[in-house]
C-alpha cells in the first residue's frame, strides 16, 4: 500500500495536504523556489450552516509551504488574526497573495462592521508571514475572492467577486443593495470583477469592471446556465500567451474555465477541468513548479463531508496539444497492489 491514503485509498498527490487544521481555497504560488499555499483556515463548530455562508466564520490564515512533493508540509502558523484586522467583523475567507515591491501581500475578504463584504491587503516581508492589515479595506472593494495576476512582471490585475454569501448579486448597480437578486434564468450571468492594482498594491487604479463570459459563438452564458455560469473563486493564469480564467459553478459544484487574448476579457467558455468533490463547495488554484502543471483544490473528505470542514489537495494538471485543459479525475480508482 506504499504511497496509498488508508482512508479513502487514493493516490498520495490526491491526500490532504494537512489533517491536523481543515483548510480550504488554497491560493498556490512559488515565492524564493518554495511552494506556498494560502488556505482559508476553516473553523471547527456548531453554528448554523445556510446559503448566506455563515458556516464559513473563519478568524485567521495560517500559510503553508513544501519545498517538493516529496517533503514535509510546513505549517508556518497563525500569518493573520481577525482581531488585528481594524474594518474587519467577521469571517476571513479565500485569501490569495503575491510578490511586488519587494515586499508580500496578503489579499483576503472578510465583513465590515456593517455586514458587507469587502477586500483587504496585509502586508509582510516573508512569504511565511506574518502579515499586517492596513487600517481600511480596499477603497471601492466589494465581495468575496481575491486572485492576484501580475502579468508580465509588472501590471497587478486582482479579479474577485461571489454569488450568495459573497454578495455579488447586491452590487449590480454599483451600489449595494442589501435586497438586490440576481438576473432572471434567461439574463446574461453576473461575470467576475477585475480592478487594477495602484503601484504600490493598496489601492484600485480604477473602478472594478464586469468580466464578460461567453460560449462559443459569442453570447453571453446566461444566469440559468447553471452547468457554465460564474458563481465565485476565480483564477487567472497564463499558459500560451492566453489567458485562462477558471471559477467555481457553485450550484453544479464544479471547477471549469475559459480563455481570453486580453485579461480583462471576453473569456470564451471551454469546458471543465474538476468534477463535483465532496462537499458543497469547490475552489481552486493554479501553478507552475518545477516544469508541471498543478490544480489545488479542497473537498471535505477529511471530516467525511461537513461543508465548513475541508482539506486542500493537489493534482497534477496537463493540457492538450490544442490549449484545452485536461478533466482531473479526484477520486481515481484504486491501483491493484
Ligand atoms: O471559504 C469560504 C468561501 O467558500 C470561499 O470564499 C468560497 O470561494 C467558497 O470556497
Amino acid at each position: 500500500m506504499k504511497g496509498r491514503n488508508q482512508l479513502h485509498n487514493l493516490p498520495i498527490a490526491k491526500q490532504p495536504l494537512v489533517t491536523h487544521i481543515y483548510t480550504a481555497d488554497p491560493s498556490a504560488h512559488v515565492f524564493e523556489g518554495k511552494l506556498y499555499i494560502y488556505p482559508s483556515h476553516d473553523l471547527d463548530h456548531d453554528g448554523p450552516s445556510n446559503d448566506n455562508g455563515d458556516q464559513y466564520a473563519m478568524e485567521d490564515y495560517h500559510v503553508l509551504s513544501l519545498e517538493n512533493f516529496e517533503s514535509p508540509v510546513v505549517d508556518h502558523g497563525q500569518v493573520l488574526h481577525l482581531i488585528d484586522i481594524p474594518w474587519a467583523s467577521k469571517q476571513l475567507w479565500a485569501p490569495d497573495a503575491t510578490y511586488k515591491n519587494n515586499t508580500y501581500y496578503l489579499f483576503f475578504p472578510a465583513r465590515d462592521y456593517e455586514g458587507i463584504f469587502r477586500i483587504g491587503v496585509a502586508r509582510g516581508t516573508s512569504p511565511a508571514g506574518p502579515f499586517h492589515a492596513e487600517p481600511q479595506y480596499i477603497e471601492g472593494s466589494f465581495s468575496i475572492d481575491p486572485a492576484v495576476l501580475i502579468d508580465d512582471g509588472n501590471l497587478a490585475y486582482m479579479f474577485f467577486g461571489g454569488l450568495w454569501g459573497g454578495q455579488l448579486e447586491k452590487w449590480q448597480t454599483g451600489e449595494f443593495n442589501p435586497n438586490a437578486a440576481g438576473p432572471a434564468a434567461n439574463e446574461p450571468a453576473l461575470g467576475p470583477y477585475v480592478a487594477m492594482l495602484s503601484e504600490d498594491m493598496l489601492s484600485f487604479q480604477d473602478k472594478p469592471k464586469e468580466i464578460s463570459i461567453v460560449d462559443e459563438d459569442g453570447n453571453p452564458i446566461l444566469a440559468g446556465d447553471e452547468e457554465r455560469r460564474y458563481f465565485e473563486g476565480p483564477w487567472v493564469h497564463k499558459y500560451m500567451d492566453w489567458y485562462y480564467l477558471s471559477y467555481s459553478t457553485g450550484t453544479t459544484h464544479k471547477l471549469v474555465y475559459a480563455v481570453s487574448r486580453n485579461p480583462l476579457g471576453p473569456y470564451t467558455f471551454k469546458g471543465t477541468i474538476l468534477p463535483p468533490v465532496i462537499g458543497w463547495t469547490t475552489h481552486h488554484s493554479i501553478v507552475k513548479f518545477a516544469h508541471k502543471w498543478y490544480l489545488f483544490y479542497h473537498d471535505c473528505s477529511l471530516s467525511n463531508g461537513v461543508n465548513h470542514k475541508r482539506c486542500v489537495k493537489y493534482a497534477e494538471l496537463n493540457y492538450n496539444e490544442d490549449g484545452t485543459i485536461q478533466l482531473i479525475d479526484p477520486y481515481p480508482p484504486a491501483a491493484s497492489d
